[in-house]
């Protein structure tokens, strides 16, 4: 009983030291959704990850399908894909470019790398016949993806 009390607690320890080094655990409430309205309403953008999670440190291509509110596909949109880790205070190790533009308002990133587990956001400024506007897109880089 005692044991495992004090194993407890220093587990507890542990995970509050891990805080302080800011290996920090996602935000609770992070919204993951991948299908997201821009920041002004200009667009509805879809985020379409590998089908597979990427492992830590590899390249991996992302596609990104724009539409109207009322959901008709975008063509001809300029994208520019920024991000980091705001628990950390760093940004993508690469700089993802938008290599190609897909049918029905799709659009392909390539250069997509994560260096470390966590959460990460995937900002796009987008700019199309509506005008300019931006979204931002939570991920979770887990373990799994880098035990791979
Ligand atoms: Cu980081």
């Amino acid at each position: 009983m005692n044991r495992f009390v004090s194993t407890a607690l220093s587990l507890g320890t542990v995970a509050a030291l891990a805080t302080i080094a800011g290996c920090m655990s996602p935000p609770q409430d992070l919204d993951l959704a991948l299908k997201r309205p821009s920041v002004d309403g200009k667009y509805v953008v879809t985020l379409q990850p590998p089908a597979r999670p990427a492992a830590i440190n590899q390249l991996h291509t992302w596609q990104v399908k724009v539409a109207s509110p009322a959901g008709a596909p975008v063509a001809q949109v300029r994208i520019k894909v920024d991000g980091g880790m705001p628990q950390h205070g760093h940004g993508l190790p690469t700089r993802p470019q938008v290599t190609r533009e897909l049918p029905d308002g799709g659009y392909l990133i390539e250069g997509m790398k994560f260096s470390m587990t966590g959460w990460w956001e995937i900002k796009l400024a987008i700019d199309g016949p509506a005008g300019a506007d931006r979204v931002t897109f939570n991920t979770v880089v887990a373990e799994s993806a880098a035990a791979r």
